[in-house]
């Protein structure tokens, strides 16, 4: 007699009420084991729920659109007379596997338990435990693809971990697939350890309460979001850090003047940096780019990312048109933006277009820093705290306030002659801000 199965939504980590975005089988279709009935999108990974046996779709309860949660069922499988052989009375749930990550930026961040699911209420026997193999679930690991390009892939046969995405963000796209097709019949794709990819070994999975007490709390959101960014661009982007001071004792003078001229707004040196930034950026227009293949994107406009250190992690808004605001203006754009992103209420626009970022610990402390660059922009500025120092003007040693000026560039673009000119002229800005008007 054949046997009925149902086939539900396995442990899906944090995430419930998890949309249906795709039906991927039909009644009366036959499925092997393991084949992708649905699949599921959160806002943080695009995932298929498997077959957890192979046979014919009797029934497929789920549709598009349902939000389902671990254990919801999704499906009845009539198991085929092979499968359906000697089975043990283990039960066992299905096993998630995940197909793509919805962006970058929402990687898993540890590898998905398999589990069952919580709210199984008529569990199914199984003729195997489908164990998941952790591996796969390593976040980097992941290929990045929506779920019709995945289809397609799947189509066509491609293993997506080795296709190499085109899009931001490494998102594979339907031309990547093909173009993997083309170079694969052409015999130009690499074999896999032979060079591509970065081949990473698994995350260390440590039990640290063999070693004392710990405690565990979530990241938070943010963290996530800029965690998983940082890490594409560190591994992405082949940085260099050129370091270098700017003598800002008469700039600060002015600074203070400012300030006493305005006393409803704080005046602070990251304004000034601002503006040297932008004379920067226009003289060596390579630094105000985008990579794009094989083509460099010239901007023609300012907009400058600040990173701002909130409770929750960090965020970098961009103010727009700085080449076009006075320092006191920008002041107050600072001080706005900075209120908003404490206040968690930046919008995506808000964090959107910018050409350059500065990271500035310069009111904290610190002497130098290496940045990550915010991609996909090619450079980023790290500003550390000024100190008065003596400074040797030739005749004696002068009290100087200098300020530790950290450029991060993508050598991609940037060579490291062009990065130590373009910190030593906005050195020469700061030093002297009638080069502002030249
Ligand atoms: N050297 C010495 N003092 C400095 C300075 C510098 N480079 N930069 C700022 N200061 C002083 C300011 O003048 C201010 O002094 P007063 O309190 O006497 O007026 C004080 O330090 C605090 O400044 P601030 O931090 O409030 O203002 P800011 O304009 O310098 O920076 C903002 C604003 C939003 C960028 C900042 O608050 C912030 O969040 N910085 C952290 C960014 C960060 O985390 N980067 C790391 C990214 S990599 O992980």
């Amino acid at each position: 007699m054949s046997e009925l199965i149902e086939a539900r939504v396995p442990d899906l980590g944090s995430d419930s009420g998890v949309p249906v975005i795709e039906l991927l089988v039909n009644v009366g279709e036959t499925v092997k084991k393991d084949q992708g009935l649905l699949t599921l999108e959160s806002d943080k990974a695009t995932m298929e729920v498997p077959s957890p046996v192979s046979g014919e779709i009797i029934e497929i309860i789920a549709k598009l659109g349902d939000e389902l949660s671990a254990g919801d069922l999704v499906a009845r499988i009539k198991v085929s007379a092979s499968a359906a052989a000697p089975a043990p009375a283990a039960v066992a749930a299905p096993v998630l596997a995940p197909a793509s990550v919805a962006a970058p930026a929402a990687a898993p961040q540890a590898p998905i338990p398999a589990s069952t699911p919580a709210t199984t209420s008529a569990p199914a026997p199984l003729a195997a435990v489908h164990a998941p193999d952790n591996s796969e679930l390593v976040p980097g690991k992941v290929p990045y693809a929506s779920p019709a390009v995945r289809v397609f892939a799947r189509e066509l046969g491609v293993d997506l971990s080795q296709v190499k995405g085109s899009e931001r963000g490494g998102r594979i796209s339907k031309e990547d697939v093909q173009q993997f097709v083309k170079a694969t019949l052409a015999g130009g794709v690499p074999s896999a350890g032979g060079g591509s990819g970065l081949n990473l070994i698994p995350w260390p999975q440590v039990d640290f309460s063999k070693f004392g007490p710990v405690s565990s709390e979530p990241l938070s959101r943010i963290k996530k979001l800029s965690g998983a960014n940082l890490a594409r661009n560190w591994a992405m982007i082949p940085h260099v850090t050129q370091f270098d001071e700017a003598d800002i004792t008469e700039m600060d003078v002015f600074r203070k003047k400012l300030g006493e001229e305005h006393k409803d707004v704080k005046v602070t040196p990251l304004v000034f940096l601002i503006k040297a930034a932008v004379a920067g950026l226009k003289k060596f227009p390579n630094f105000n780019a985008s990579l794009d293949g094989d083509n460099l994107v010239l901007k023609q406009y300012f907009h400058i990312g600040i990173a701002v250190d909130t409770p929750d992690g960090l965020v970098v808004p961009v103010i727009r048109d700085c080449d076009k605001k006075g320092l006191i203006e920008l002041s107050h754009e600072l001080a706005a933006i900075s209120v908003k992103a404490r206040e968690k209420k930046l919008t995506g626009a808000d964090m959107q277009g910018g050409c350059f970022t500065i990271s500035s610990l310069g009111g904290i402390g610190g002497t130098a820093f290496t940045p990550i660059i915010n991609a996909p922009e090619v450079a980023i500025l790290g500003v550390s705290k000024s100190q008065t120092k003596p400074v040797w003007n030739g005749a004696e040693f002068a009290p100087k306030l200098m300020l530790p000026l950290s450029l991060s560039y993508d050598h991609r673009v940037i060579d490291g002659a062009a990065a130590a000119r373009f910190t030593a002229y906005m050195a020469q800005v700061l030093a002297d801000l009638r080069r502002l008007l030249v």
